[in-house]
């Protein structure tokens, strides 16, 4: 799935490598006089790197006119780039299988490197190099072992030394879906970790080919001879070429070389060095101790501090919601907090609540990837009485375990929701039934209990209202609206549960799954009143929610009705996560009065003013 732009370019970039592999494995066939090890070196890496492999397949190796290969390798530069495709071709190989097998079996990041490591030594020894050289040069297979061992250690030290880091930083970084094999980013991190064990293991080839402790290019008329018969152009100038191609056998073969002990053993010992520092330094900044499926395919917010030692499940509770797990999308037409109708089963009223993902409108052309309680932000409405027996089926549809909360209410300890403590979270596609009396009334909320600061930031959350039976005259008011608040972190198109965190701090803010200015409007008339049941149903923050146009009268407080002597007048009132303030305000004046937070930031909708405002911001129409 597409979801972000690397997605795109690495469709594209995997695109041009499929076509330049297609025309190098074509070329080299047809028309190209190397020997048959070399002509799947190039195939191969220009598998790996793509147009930058056929780059070099055409600056280096491609016969540029007939009988002119013998007299177009020779140069240094050349030999060594072939040098380097020889280790490249066989490491890399070890390397991504090793790669995508530790991925898949989900062992830590240090031990992937490892066995990366000696994946990528063994391919590249015992068949890239030995095998091929021993069709090539002759010899017994364990001769070439030995003759090859010591430049293919120096050249693997140099290549992990280059695609290690890479690997480390860019499979741990943010968008750890570079772990997961079936991610066309792991693909693209190998990609550019093979790139860039190319260059660091260039300079090493360049000296061991120099000193003929490796072989660079060659020219083989003879195999070409065999792979496509006679014709008249592969008769071209063919007896001599073959036959210098068959000294060149020969003289290789007795290859000798003029490097002395102290220079090969001292590069190889700063290439160990090299490929140590390759391997742990990354372990100072990310950490390397988890494992694909610790955290592989989370994306995490940009601005997170993750360092070596931030554990996997912290990550995992960052993460963005995976658009893949989406089932439904609402637009600014689907409403929240929907008064939900119960069934009666034996003078029980039951309500059923599913938990799902889905991709819910905030404002105009912005939505959000949201944990919803029946498809809506905030959850359904519940709406009983004083005394009623309720119970509530809850589905869970989530990507991940969950429970309810009842906040507020006296009840059975097994039925108060929290996770672990109460009882075991639910795990998804299956049900846990919720019951209890109502022994309480007034304004309350329910939320999920079970990874609380993810799920409830991520929209799991909704309103019980509780009628009393006796009516208080003193209590009623013209028109009620209930305002449940939100925060949430949106970037790029994913959404990431807000927290007062490093790299998680809202950027939209919502009343009823909606920020201003796509909030509800309420109409009155002159000298009505009006019921507002604040709620808390935020996580993170406390919002000073403010009335416009006179004070209010504080009438309730966490479902708890105020004695008439205990209630008071305001114009603003902090509404803490998990608080409720019941307020009646009166339309003293015709117009538009504001009802918004008094955190100027938290009425902006990522940062912009949207007709007057955004966010925690509604209007109070009242007419004359
Ligand atoms: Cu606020």
């Amino acid at each position: 799935m597409l979801i972000q732009p690397i997605d795109y370019f690495l469709v594209a970039w995997f695109a041009l490598a499929a076509v330049s592999t297609a025309y190098v494995g074509w070329d080299q066939y047809r028309n190209n006089p190397e020997p048959v090890v070399m002509k799947w070196g190039f195939i191969l890496v220009t598998l790996y790197m793509g147009p930058l492999g056929l780059l070099l397949y055409v600056l280096a190796d491609k016969e540029p006119r007939p009988g002119e290969h013998e007299q177009f390798i020779r140069p240094l530069w050349k030999q060594g780039v072939g040098s380097t495709i020889h280790c490249v071709a066989g490491d890399a190989t070890g390397i991504i299988l090793a790669a995508a097998v530790t991925a898949i079996l989900g062992l830590p990041m240090w031990i992937d490197l490892i066995v990366e490591y000696v994946a990528g030594f063994t391919f590249g020894l015992l068949i890239f190099q030995s095998l091929f050289m021993k069709s090539m040069m002759g010899g017994t297979y364990l001769q070439n072992v030995r003759k090859v061992f010591m430049p293919e250690f120096i050249s693997m030290n140099f290549m992990m030394a280059g695609m290690g880091p890479v690997m480390s930083f860019l499979m741990m970084g943010r968008d750890m879906r570079a772990m997961v094999p079936t991610a066309l980013l792991f693909w693209g991190v190998m990609s550019l970790g093979v790139i860039a064990g190319f260059a660091a293991a260039y300079p090493a080839n360049v000296w061991l080919v120099a000193r003929r402790l490796k072989h660079g290019l060659m020219t083989d008329r003879s195999s070409k001879h065999a792979s496509h018969g006679s014709g008249a152009h592969q008769h071209h100038g063919g007896d001599s070429q073959s036959q210098s191609g068959d000294s060149d056998h020969s003289s290789a073969h007795e290859m000798s070389s003029d490097a002395t002990r102290p220079q090969i053993v001292t590069l190889a010992v700063v290439s160990t060095c090299a490929l140590v520092i390759g391997l742990v330094a990354p372990a100072n900044w990310v950490n390397l101790r988890l494992s694909a499926h610790d955290v592989g395919g989370a994306i995490m917010p940009p601005g997170m501090i993750m360092d070596r030692n931030t554990p996997a499940q912290a990550m995992r509770d960052m993460a963005a919601v995976d658009p893949r797990d989406v089932v439904g999308r609402f637009d600014l037409n689907a409403r929240g907090d929907r008064e939900l109708t119960p069934r009666t089963e034996g003078g029980v009223k039951v309500f059923d609540l599913e938990t799902s993902v889905i991709q819910w409108a905030i404002l105009p052309g912005v939505m959000v990837d949201a944990y919803a309680f029946n498809s809506q932000v905030p959850g359904p409405r519940l709406h009983f009485r004083h005394g009623d027996r309720v119970r509530i089926n809850v589905t869970n549809r989530l990507p991940e375990t969950t429970t309810v909360h009842w906040h507020g209410l006296i009840l059975p300890n097994v039925m108060d929701g929290p996770a672990h403590i109460t009882q075991e979270p639910i795990e998804n596609g299956t049900l846990y039934r919720y019951e209890f009396t109502a022994v309480q009334s007034g304004t309350y909320l329910y939320h999920t209990h079970d990874h609380v600061d993810r799920q409830q930031s991520l929209g799991l959350y909704g309103a019980m209202i509780i009628d009393s039976n006796e009516d208080d005259p003193s209590l009623r008011a013209d028109h009620e609206y209930t305002l449940l608040l939100q925060e949430w972190l949106l970037r790029e198109g994913l959404t990431y549960p807000a927290m007062p965190m490093d790299g998680a701090m809202p950027n939209y803010f919502t009343i009823n799954g909606r920020a201003f200015p796509a909030t509800d409007t309420i109409p009155m008339r002159l000298g009505e009143t009006l019921k507002v049941r604040f709620v808390g149903s935020n996580n993170g923050f406390i919002h000073p929610m403010h009335i416009h146009g006179g004070p209010f009268r504080v009438v309730a407080v966490d479902g708890q009705t105020l004695e008439p002597s205990a209630r008071y007048d305001a114009d603003t009132i902090n509404v803490g996560p998990g608080q409720r303030f019941d307020v009646i305000w009166k339309a003293r004046n015709p117009g538009k009065w504001l009802i918004h937070c008094h955190i100027g930031h938290h009425t902006t909708n990522n940062n912009v003013e949207m007709q007057g405002g955004g966010g925690l911001m509604m209007i109070i129409n009242v007419a004359p």
